[in-house]
């Protein structure tokens, strides 16, 4: 929390330093930084980028500073000065009545910025009758819904059409992370998010059917499914590290533990003990309700990647985090005492900086939604 805490401390000088509040005042959008993924990145101060260590490196250095970055910090200072307070005091709420809340945004936000960036395109409901994202084969599952349009609503209260749903759901999942953290025994992460974001005006049924990563990915496709939204192969195993926290659903794992072609064996790269565990919790019938975490508590850690080592992954995506190179990675967030957890704690702030700042529209593009998951 102490290097959290002092990193921002550091992040907001740097930023009044920069000037963000110079730039407010002319509200013109740029149409061609608004337009670029994941360069936002490079509008952060040096410490809050990664530190490359291995034959990545060179992908980053190339890339020139954007000067006109489409986000902020604190983009709502004047136009609705108490939005943020109202999402971290409703996500509070949220979370001491369902702690579930936090990894339910967490994955709700991963769908959304994989989908043309972090637009709030997977909270629209279907328009016109057309399929939308929620529809797609991967939203199965998908919770937190209902709470984002709590958020939203108090907001509109305060400050009716201004603040994006976009904005509201990288908030409330930061937010809900933080929470997260503070109750369980790691402590951890806090990063900076910055605002600015607008709704998109469509949603992308066939995108989302096709690119959110499916839980029998291999090795190599996982790794270029984020390699294609400008993710490292060590940010990538960061990320993954999300499902500390949180249930996966027997339908996701199920033909892991039998073979259902063949001997009826579980997969070869399972734990046998592990096989045995996930299918007492998941029961021989359909069990489609029963969902398992990577650990009874749930809260975030570095459990998971010690589970990966045991063989203990619970999807095949999952696992396969251990079958080449991206292993070290794996390695290093499991080490003992403080230096895995450490590692992965700033990774993962890294990582969720990154995710957060994919693809956002801003100035005048897009819209700000009154309702979440409706059109305006
Ligand atoms: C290869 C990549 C990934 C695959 C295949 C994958 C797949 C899945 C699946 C199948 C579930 C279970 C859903 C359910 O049973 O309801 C799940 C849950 C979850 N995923 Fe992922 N995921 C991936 C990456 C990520 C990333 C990058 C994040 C966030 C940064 C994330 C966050 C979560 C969270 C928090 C949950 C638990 C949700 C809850 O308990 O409500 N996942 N994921
Ligand atoms: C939905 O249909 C109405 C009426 O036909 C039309 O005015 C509107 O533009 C359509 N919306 C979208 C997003 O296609
Ligand atoms: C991984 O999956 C892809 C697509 O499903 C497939 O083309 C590829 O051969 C697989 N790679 C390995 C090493 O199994
Ligand atoms: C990201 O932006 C770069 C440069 O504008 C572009 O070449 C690349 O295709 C974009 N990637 C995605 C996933 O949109
Ligand atoms: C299932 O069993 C069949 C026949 O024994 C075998 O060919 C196949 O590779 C097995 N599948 C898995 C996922 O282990
Ligand atoms: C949460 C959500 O909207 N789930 C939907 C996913 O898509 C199926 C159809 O493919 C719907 O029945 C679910 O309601």
């Amino acid at each position: 929390m102490r290097w959290a805490a002092i990193a921002f401390a550091v992040f907001l000088v740097a930023l009044s330093l920069v000037g963000p509040s110079g730039r407010s005042t002319q509200k013109k959008p740029n149409p061609s930084s608004s337009t670029t993924n994941a360069s936002f990145i490079w509008g952060l101060p040096k410490f809050l980028r990664f530190q490359e260590d291995d034959d990545e490196a060179s992908s980053y250095s190339s890339s020139p500073p954007t000067a006109a970055a489409p986000l902020e910090y604190d983009f709502y200072r004047e136009k609705c000065p108490q939005a943020e307070e109202i999402v971290r005091s409703t996500m509070t709420q949220l979370y001491s009545r369902n702690a579930g809340v936090a990894p339910a945004l967490l994955r709700l936000l991963f769908h959304d910025c994989f989908i043309r960036g972090c637009d709030a395109s997977i909270l629209l409901d279907r328009v016109n009758g057309s399929s939308s994202e929620k529809d797609a084969a991967p939203n199965h599952t998908l919770k937190g819904f209902d709470a984002v349009d709590a958020i939203k609503t108090r907001v509109e209260v305060a400050c009716p059409a201004t603040v994006s749903c976009a904005d509201i759901l990288v908030l409330a999942t930061r937010d809900g992370l933080v929470l997260d953290f503070t109750f369980g025994k790691a402590g951890g992460p806090f990063y900076p998010v910055l605002t600015g974001r607008r709704d998109s005006e469509r949603s992308f049924f066939d995108e989302a059917q096709l690119q959110i990563p499916a839980p029998d990915d291999n090795y190599t496709k996982t790794l270029v499914n984020f390699a294609s939204r400008g993710f490292t192969e060590r940010e990538t195993v960061s990320l993954l590290g999300a499902h500390s926290i949180g249930k996966l659903h027997c339908q996701f794992f199920r033909h892991r533990l039998y073979n259902f072609s063949g001997t009826g064996e579980p997969d070869g790269s399972m734990d046998l003990e592990m096989a045995a565990e996930m299918r007492a919790a998941c029961g021989a019938g359909d069990g489609a309700t029963a969902a398992v975490g990577y650990q009874p508590e749930g809260r975030f850690g570095n459990h998971y990647y010690g589970r990966l080592l045991e063989g203990r992954g619970i999807l095949h995506a999952d696992q396969q985090l251990t079958a080449g190179r991206t292993v070290r990675w794996v390695r290093a967030y499991a080490a003992e005492g403080d230096s895995g957890l450490r590692a992965f704690r700033a990774e993962f702030a890294h990582a969720m900086v990154k995710l957060s700042g994919l693809s956002p529209l801003s100035g005048s593009e897009g819209q700000v939604r009154t309702r979440c998951s409706r059109l305006v």
